[in-house]
């Protein structure tokens, strides 16, 4: 098979390959079909502020603008579930879901606040919208990160 493709002209290695290299393109962009999200949709922290100093544990609360908040599984368009990313500094893969873990919290349930009992410190609170199957939207619908103390 090798051999063969060696012996092949020169052009015709270039069209196999090119050929092979859109399928793969096609493919990975049906696999990244997202789900749409309206235009000027806006996800914000309502509450703590950037910079606030919070003593103990303290609710946190979750807005949204121009979307609807829905459970997880419910594809209703232009509805999604928020989810609260805490002290995470690395991207999130685009095709994936969400991470859940205890950086990564899901609102399933279509909760719009909660309450946060996190260690004496900085920390960095950052809000993001999934769809029905915990994908981010296109565009992703993400908050500002914001920075706190808790003391
Ligand atoms: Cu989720």
């Amino acid at each position: 098979m090798v051999l063969q493709v060696t012996a092949m002209p020169i052009e015709r290695r270039t069209l196999l390959r090119t050929a092979v290299l859109s399928t793969v393109a096609v493919a990975s962009k049906a696999f990244a079909a997202k789900t749409p999200s309206p235009k000027d949709t806006l996800a914000y922290i309502i509450w703590p502020h950037d910079g606030d100093r919070v003593h103990g544990a303290f609710w946190c609360r979750f807005g949204l603008r121009n979307m609807g908040i829905t459970h997880a599984g419910d594809a209703t368009p232009n509805s999604g579930h928020h989810h609260l990313l805490v002290d995470v500094d690395e991207p999130l893969d685009p095709e994936g879901p969400i991470p859940s873990d205890k950086r990564h919290l899901h609102f399933g349930a279509g909760q719009t606040e909660t309450r946060l009992d996190l260690p004496p410190g900085r920390h960095t609170l950052q809000l993001i919208l999934g769809d029905a199957e915990h994908l981010v939207f296109d565009p992703p619908v993400v908050s500002r990160k914001i920075t706190i103390t808790v003391f």
